[in-house]
């Protein structure tokens, strides 16, 4: 709940970029949800690092912070799903797909929980700005990304499965008809 109230607090003024700008902690939410379910209430640090594991990239949290707060285990967890921000944009995609075979067992969950969230968002609620070539490219990234974390939970990998087919449904529902074929 410590977690929880941090996370309120540092994100409060951030949205989700869909047409609903939903409130940021709603992504949070929901990640740390399918987290506590993927691992039947066993591992409270992972729900915690789950609620915190956009603070540093999205509103400047340190480390240290987290770590003086919330603990190393904690803070180890939420970093290893932490970009690193000086690289240019293209580059930290890249390295996500590279790293994720070597996250720790429990980070490999919390990222199946982050990119199954993000795709669920993208069906319900895309970004308005997102061309249809910027959407689907999301979806192959993100399949990329996950199939360096096979193994490390069934339920939550068929749960991204689900997610992944309803964005790309729900993309190319929204072709106009005009520009099919
Ligand atoms: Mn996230």
């Amino acid at each position: 709940m410590r977690a929880l109230a941090f996370a309120t607090l540092r994100h409060a003024d951030q949205r989700r970029k869909g047409r609903r700008a939903q409130p940021y902690v709603n992504h949070l939410a929901e990640v740390a949800l399918l987290v506590s379910e993927a691992t039947g209430g066993t591992d409270a640090a992972l729900v915690a690092a789950a609620l915190l594991h956009d603070v540093v990239e999205d509103q400047d949290v340190t480390a240290a912070e987290i770590e003086a707060t919330f603990g190393t285990d904690v803070a180890a967890l939420v970093m290893e799903v932490t970009d690193d921000k000086k690289l240019e944009a293209a580059e930290r995609k890249r390295m996500q797909v590279a790293h994720a075979p070597h996250l720790s067992a429990r980070a490999k969950v919390l990222k199946l929980a982050d990119k199954t969230a993000n795709l669920r968002s993208l069906a319900e609620d895309p970004p308005q700005d997102w061309s249809l070539a910027r959407a689907r490219a999301y979806v192959e990234w993100s399949r990329a990304v996950v199939e360096g974390l096979a193994g490390a939970c069934p339920a939550l990998e068929a749960a991204f499965e689900q997610a992944a087919g309803e964005a790309t449904a729900a993309i190319e529902r929204s072709v106009p008809h005009d520009t099919v074929g």
